[in-house]
């Protein structure tokens, strides 16, 4: 698939809201692909990367994820370097260089899967400051209000570090409680963010955000990939860069975070690249 997985109408929303549903990205035979890599993680005892399985487990519910899929398969890695998701990061971001920071499944089990809490992705990204984080999260099936689709507040990536207040309404998502109406001089609105199987959807690394619960009976999975300028700097001293590689001060080295620029994009597809205008 060839089209646009962002217009210039969605860039500029994404720009102003912070979030942004964008277009479909794979077919559902592909994402059906992907699906059942990860459904076969997580229920097979014999796979070998199901012991590797982590648990956010909030409020005890089960929301299971793993990292750096791009290194174990594939159509994972492959997946990072999509033309698509490249324009889209440009287009979103004004920069033409990236680094994938990480992919990462997350897998709600039908029926007991759990919610994730109110977040800003910033807090746990270890960079000098300032920098760019965006985040792709692709529905591998349907998300909805029922299996614990994300939501999001529009304009929160304009408002800074809030991680204290964050941390105080964290738990709301268990429950679809609603947040507090405004936080310093900024109304905050929470709204649903429902992915179709396949859609991509964008998010800024400051943007404020969560998801509910999964009640249905249907499980829903997603593969979000976060990546972030190339022009970052490693925090060593961040209490989030212990589980890294990466020097302080220092670019990150694309052995370890993929590098996706106009040459790695040709070169992974014998394209031509076509400059942005
Ligand atoms: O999949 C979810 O429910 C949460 C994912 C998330 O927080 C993210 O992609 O930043």
């Amino acid at each position: 698939m060839n089209q646009p997985v962002i217009t210039a109408e969605q860039a500029a929303e994404f720009q102003s809201r912070g979030f942004v549903l964008g277009n479909r990205l794979l077919t559902d035979d592909q994402a059906d692909e992907m699906f059942g890599i990860i459904q076969d993680i997580v229920t097979n005892d014999d796979n070998p990367y199901h012991k590797r399985v982590y648990d956010f487990k909030h409020g005890g519910r089960p929301l299971l994820h793993i990292k750096n899929m791009w290194k174990r398969y594939e159509v994972f890695n492959n997946l990072h370097q999509s033309p698509q998701i490249y324009d889209a990061l440009r287009a979103l971001t004004g920069l033409d260089e990236f680094h994938l920071w990480q992919d990462r499944f997350f897998y709600k089990p039908p029926a007991s899967g759990g919610f994730h809490t109110w977040h800003q992705d910033s807090k746990y990204l270890p960079f000098l400051k300032p920098y760019t984080a965006a985040s792709v999260w692709i529905a591998l099936n349907d998300a909805d209000a029922d299996n614990g689709a994300m939501s999001m507040v529009p304009g929160s990536h304009q408002w800074g570090d809030a991680s204290d207040f964050l941390e105080g309404i964290a738990d709301h998502a268990a429950d679809g409680r609603p947040l507090p109406d405004s936080y310093g001089d900024h109304k905050i609105q929470s709204t649903l963010c429902p992915v179709p199987r396949g859609y991509a959807h964008f998010h800024s690394g400051s943007t404020w955000h969560g998801s509910g619960p999964n009640w249905s009976d249907r499980p829903r999975c997603a593969i979000g990939l976060f990546f972030v300028g190339a022009d970052v700097r490693f925090d060593g001293n961040s209490m989030w860069a212990k589980d890294y590689e990466g020097k302080h001060g220092e670019p990150l080295d694309a052995e370890f975070y993929p590098r996706l620029d106009a040459e790695s994009i040709a070169a992974a597809h014998d394209t031509v690249w076509v400059p942005r205008a």
